[in-house]
C-alpha cells in the first residue's frame, strides 16, 4: 500500500502533493513503483495534529481518488463518515480507518474496513501512551472492533496495531515482535511503520520526528517476515525491491 497524502501538513511528507495534479501524479508513480493499493489521505493524524473541517477534507481527497480509481485499488485514510462515502462513491473500496469507527459506512457502501488501533486521539495521544500490557491491550481492542464490523455486516475487515498511535518506542516494537498475537485473529494484518518517528529514535535521535526510507524498509522486511499482510509504505520502489529478496529466500 502506498501512501499519498493529499496534506500540508504530514508529518513526512506534507505539502508535497496538497496539488491536485502533484498528487495524482505521484499516485500513478506509486502504482509504477509496484503499489497494489494507494491509499489517499486528506488529513495528518501525526501527532499534535489538528483535525480538518470536512468540506476541506473532501475537496483535497475526493477528485484524487475519482482519477486514480480507474487505475488502480484506492483506500482512504480518514475517520469521516461523509468522507468515506464520498470517496467510495468516487472509486474508493477500501476505508483505512485509524479511528475504528467507519464499520458501518463499510457495511453500507460494500467497501473493506482497515481498522486501526490508536489511543487517544491525534492531539493528545502521545501523553497517553501508557499500557499494562499493550500487545494484550491492542489485541483486545482488534477482537472488539473485528466483531463490531461482522456484526454490521462488513465482509472484509483488516486490522491494524496502529504503530505510533499513543505509543513509545518500546511498544511499537513489542508490537512488531508479537505479531503472531494478531495474526492468530485470523484477518489480514496492515503495518504502518514507514517513516515514524519511532525509527529516528532507533537510530540515536531521541527528538526525532520522521525515519529515513532505509530504516523504513528495515521495518517492512522485518513485519513481512512476522506475517504481516499489508504494508503501509511512503518509498513502494524500495520496498518492493527488499520484498522480493525476504520473499525468494522465505521461498
Ligand atoms: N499511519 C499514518 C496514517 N494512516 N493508517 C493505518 N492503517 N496505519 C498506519 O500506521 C497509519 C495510517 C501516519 O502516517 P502518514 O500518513 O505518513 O502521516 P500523517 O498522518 O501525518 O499524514
Amino acid at each position: 500500500m502506498g501512501v499519498l497524502n493529499v496534506t500540508p501538513d504530514s508529518f513526512s511528507d506534507g505539502g508535497r502533493w496538497l496539488d491536485f495534479e502533484a498528487a495524482v501524479a505521484h499516485g500513478r508513480d506509486l502504482v509504477a513503483e509496484g503499489a497494489d493499493i494507494v491509499d489517499v489521505g486528506g488529513e495528518s493524524t501525526r501527532p499534535g495534529a489538528e483535525p480538518v473541517p470536512v468540506e476541506e477534507e473532501l475537496r483535497r481527497v475526493v477528485p484524487v481518488v475519482r482519477e486514480l480509481a480507474p487505475h488502480v485499488r484506492v483506500s482512504v485514510d480518514t475517520r469521516k463518515p461523509e468522507v468515506a462515502a464520498a470517496a467510495v462513491e468516487a472509486g474508493a473500496s477500501i476505508l483505512n480507518d485509524v479511528s475504528a469507527s467507519l464499520h458501518r459506512v463499510a457495511a453500507s457502501t460494500g467497501a473493506g474496513w482497515i481498522a486501526m488501533h490508536m489511543k487517544g486521539e491525534p492531539r493528545t495521544m502521545q501523553q497517553e501512551a501508557h499500557y499494562d500490557d499493550v500487545v494484550e491491550e491492542v489485541r483486545a481492542f482488534l477482537v472488539a472492533r473485528a466483531e463490531a464490523g461482522r456484526a454490521a455486516g462488513v465482509e472484509d475487515v483488516w486490522v491494524d496495531p496502529g504503530i505510533g498511535f499513543g505509543k513509545t518506542v518500546e511498544h511499537n516494537l513489542e508490537l512488531l515482535r508479537r505479531l503472531d498475537v494478531l495474526l492468530a485473529l485470523g484477518r489480514p494484518v496492515l503495518v504502518g511503520f514507514s517513516r515514524k518517528s519511532t525509527l529516528g529514535r532507533l537510530l540515536g535521535d531521541p527528538a526525532a520526528t520522521t525515519g529515513t526510507a532505509a530504516a523504513s524498509v528495515g521495518a517492512a522486511v522485518a513485519a513481512f517476515e512476522r506475517g504481516a499482510t499489508i504494508l503501509r509504505v511512503h518509498d513502494v520502489r524500495e520496498t518492493v525491491e527488499a520484498l522480493a529478496v525476504a520473499s525468494a529466500v522465505a521461498g
